[in-house]
């Protein structure tokens, strides 16, 4: 069994910073002990990291993916193989994709279609979400079954009205499904019926540049939206996951939920915490770059999510990774914004982003693993195989540099799509080195991985309500 050592490094979990070396045999870390005591001395390894000077972290867990999403008319530029590489690159070794029942099709049809997008081609492991399209006594039925088998958590979506769209009456019953077998509904809060008559009225004023879709988009339906989700999920008893929280007074809604003791909780992304409406206003069209939903928002509201962030009233950050070239695809919106795919790419970030927010001293370095690591894996029961560093869980561990200086670029990120969001950004720190489950992937800025490696991971319920 071949066995490792990381030497030297200050290992950050959720909970703790210690100077600590990390034995792993195999695919499993084994043991931990404090860097100069005679333990650790005395380990003997196949194979020795030199982490002086760095931190050593658990791989990210991204809980919010859309690899070869279909939407819009085309399809997410990041296939399984680039995008979950990309992932690698930025030191996040699991993603929970999202999996989507067509309307009028069975959950196991769209959950087999993406087992066998993703089967044999990823870099890093990975689960499935499902969103359902169709609520109906077939799907909730099949709900149970997905649970189950390890996909324990469904997306609905209050927007979107003749595609993913489900009105309160489905929601209200998905969610009582959820409450009897364990399954966290995962909600996409927006008021899509309203934002749709608003779209039709901007359309026909001729106001069709990207930067409408952020003022039809309303923060207020937003929060209406997330207001409505919580009572529907308080009258079946049932937890909640708000998906992509980017507006004030949606976080509003959440805190006082929480405040409340109800099971409710909120997930943002980098986008939100580090962009504007001022991208969105970009000359050009350059602005449907950034076209996302829920869209981004004044700068203003970042204050209210790094606050929440801090306060645990946000408890997750995930990217929502969906890209989308500029040629080709974004393109397809010039002169009617609404037809701009949604969507931005991110899943490469996510770690570098946070960790400097850590520099800016907006959240503690153990913060930052757990809203990235340790919190995405309790809450779709994956914990503790990933998201820490313990004996027992998965080796996926990376070597960070929190020294290291990069500029975020289209010409340097490993993502499959032609821009980047973050062009030309500083950023503090770097990821050296990344092991998933043992395997090198990424060998001090080399990728060392191959597709398939990565497999499959069934999930466990929440852990936040057993
Ligand atoms: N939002 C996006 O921006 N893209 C995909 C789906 C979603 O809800
Ligand atoms: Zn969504
Ligand atoms: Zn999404």
């Amino acid at each position: 069994m071949p066995r490792t050592v990381i030497r030297g490094g200050l290992v950050i979990t959720a909970a703790e910073e210690t100077h600590a070396d990390v034995l792993i045999e195999d695919e499993k870390i084994v043991a931990l002990a404090a860097s100069d005591s005679e333990c650790a001395r005395g380990w003997t390894a196949d194979r020795t990291l030199d982490a002086t000077g760095k931190y050593v972290i658990p791989g990210g867990v991204d809980p919010h993916t859309h690899m070869e999403m279909p939407f819009g008319g085309t399809f997410a530029a990041d296939t399984f193989e680039t995008g979950t590489r990309a992932a690698a690159w930025g030191g996040t070794t699991t993603i929970v994709d999202f999996a989507i029942q067509t309307k009028g099709h069975a959950l196991r049809e769209g959950l087999d279609a993406w087992h066998l997008k993703a089967s044999g081609n990823c870099a890093i492991d990975y689960g499935f979400h499902m969103i359902l399209s169709d609520v109906d006594q077939g799907s909730l039925k099949e709900m149970d079954l997905l649970v189950e088998e390890g996909v324990s958590s469904f997306k609905l979506f209050m927007a979107y009205p003749g595609v993913f769209y489900s009105d309160d009456g489905q929601i209200l019953r998905a969610m009582q499904r959820g409450a009897a077998n364990g399954g966290l509904i995962m909600m996409h809060a927006e008021n899509g019926i309203a934002i749709d008559v608003l779209v039709e009225q901007a359309l026909a004023e001729g106001r069709t540049d990207p930067r409408y879709h952020g003022e039809v988009r309303k923060a207020l339906l937003e929060s209406e939206a997330t207001h409505r989700a919580i009572q529907l999920a308080r009258v079946a008893g049932a937890p909640l996951y708000v998906v992509h929280v980017s507006a004030e007074e949606a976080v509003a809604e959440l805190t006082q939920a929480r405040d409340k003791g109800l099971p409710v909780f909120g997930e943002t992304c980098p986008q939100y915490l580090f962009l504007s409406t001022d991208n969105l206003a970009e000359p050009d069209f350059e602005g449907a770059k950034y076209v996302c939903s829920t869209p981004l928002r004044p700068r203003e509201h970042q204050a209210a999510l790094w606050r929440g962030l801090r306060t645990n009233d946000l408890q997750v950050v995930s990217t929502d990774h969906c890209p989308f070239c500029f040629t080709g695809q974004k393109e397809l919106g010039r002169g009617d914004f609404s037809k701009i795919p949604n969507g931005m790419p991110g899943v490469e970030h996510r770690m570098d982003l946070l960790h400097q927010a850590v520099v800016d001293g907006h959240i503690s370095r153990r913060r930052w693993i757990e809203i990235a690591c340790a919190t995405p894996a309790r809450m779709f029961g994956l914990y503790p195989k990933k998201g820490t560093i313990a004996p027992g869980a998965d080796a996926d561990v990376v070597i960070y540099d929190p020294a290291a200086e990069q500029t975020l670029s289209v010409e340097t990120h490993h993502m499959n799509v032609d821009y980047s969001a973050y062009e030309g950004k500083q950023i503090t720190g770097q990821v050296q080195t990344v092991l998933s489950r043992g395997t090198t992937v990424i060998d001090q800025r080399e990728y060392t991985g191959r597709a398939g490696h990565g497999r499959y991971v069934p999930r466990a319920t929440c852990q936040y309500l057993s």
